[in-house]
């Protein structure tokens, strides 16, 4: 997955490079830059004092030295004031310097912390907002793998509203087991042997539409005993998930690439699936091509059918992609933003 976010603590991320938030002298401070020094030890500050310095939003690049990473990229972050002394644009261009840094030396993996939303007090949310949209906007051009790593569930939050809408939207669809007791849970299960033993005894005298409509109960079992063979029920064997994906990618005038850099998956991983009609995808995999195909719910459903998995309304997960695609917002990295705050798996590989 090219842009991931993760809770850690930076100083533990194997990455080729991580970046640090530093202060315009680079000998060191607080914070994550205070943990990255101690982390790396005192080599990295020697190596530091040599830079001269660096200017408000824009990096230097050392070694990583103790580090589990190569190298440390030290960004410079905008203190907040407001929000009207261009602490933004300083905020994007710190991202930017710091992704050509790390792409000038071939780096494959880079780890950023949220720069500025700590000491120098930059509102969380909008910090994340523009880490966001600033990694995803090179990952458009740029094969990498990103993470941003939120140190602390405190230190991240989503704009208050999105929250609160979506953990309406939980509540009112959230089908809870603990609601569905024993005895209730039972019936079900009676209920769906019963149907299933109907099929079984029935089938074979059903007009094409009562097995149509059997179909939805026990598909199998219809399938199984309308063809004759073996072979004519592998010979109707539907569209698989890799043909509807493709197909789907060239009747939305999309390009492959701009489809699995909207999904948030890597080249690699797509060129396996492009290749292997067969290819059976994770579900976030499948979730994130059919938000970045901008799919409508039913669609999306099939689309998963497709790689044997269901959206239901008993998991907050498939409640918030339901939430999203209902609403029309196909940003695979906003939805990314969500799911994590509710403690949910990313979408991509
Ligand atoms: N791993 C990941 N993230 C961390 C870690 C860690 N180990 N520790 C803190 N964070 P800050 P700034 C998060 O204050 O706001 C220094 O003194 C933290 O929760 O480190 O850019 C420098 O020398 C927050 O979300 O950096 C500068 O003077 C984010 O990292 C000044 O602070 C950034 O918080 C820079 O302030």
């Amino acid at each position: 997955m090219p842009l991931q976010i993760v809770r850690n603590d930076i100083t533990k991320m194997e990455v080729d490079a991580i970046v640090n938030a530093a202060n315009s002298s680079l000998l060191g401070g607080g914070g994550v830059d205070g943990c990255i020094h101690r982390a790396a030890g005192p080599e990295l500050l020697a190596e530091c004092k040599t830079l001269g310095g660096c200017e408000t939003g824009s990096a230097k690049i050392t070694k990583g030295y103790k580090l589990p990473c190569k190298y440390v990229i030290h960004a410079v972050g905008p203190r907040w004031l407001g929000g009207n002394r261009g602490e933004r644009d300083q905020l994007i261009s710190c991202y930017r310097t710091s992704l050509e840094l790390a792409k000038d030396k071939e780096c494959e993996t880079v780890a950023f912390p949220l720069i500025s939303s700590g000491i120098y007090g930059y509102p969380k949310d909008q910090a994340l907002r523009i880490a966001i949209d600033t990694i995803s906007e090179f990952l458009l051009e740029n094969d990498m793998t990103v993470y941003i790593v939120i140190f602390d569930k405190k230190a991240y939050q989503i704009s208050e509203k999105l929250f609160s809408d979506i953990a309406e939207y939980i509540d009112d669809n959230y089908v809870d087991e603990h609601t569905d007791d024993y005895s209730e849970r039972l019936r079900r299960l009676n209920a769906i042997h019963k149907k299933e033993l109907i099929c079984e005894a029935s089938v074979c005298e059903e007009s094409d539409e009562e097995i149509d409509m059997l179909m939805t109960v026990a598909p199998m079992a219809v399938a199984s005993k309308k063809a004759k063979s073996l072979d004519d029920a592998l010979g109707q064997i539907d569209e698989s998930f890799s043909e509807m994906l493709l197909r789907k990618i060239d009747e939305s005038g999309m390009t492959d690439a701009e489809c699995y850099k909207k999904a948030n998956i890597d080249r690699k991983l797509f060129s396996k699936i492009r290749s292997d009609k067969l290819y059976k995808p994770s579900k976030p995999t499948a979730i994130a091509f059919a938000i970045a195909l901008e799919l409508s719910l039913d669609e999306t459903k099939d689309m998963l059918m497709k790689a044997g998995f269901a959206l239901s309304h008993s998991n907050k997960f498939d409640i918030i992609i339901e939430y999203f695609i209902e609403n029309e917002n196909y940003n695979v990295f906003e939805i990314n933003e969500a799911l994590f705050a509710f403690d949910q798996s990313l979408l991509g590989a």
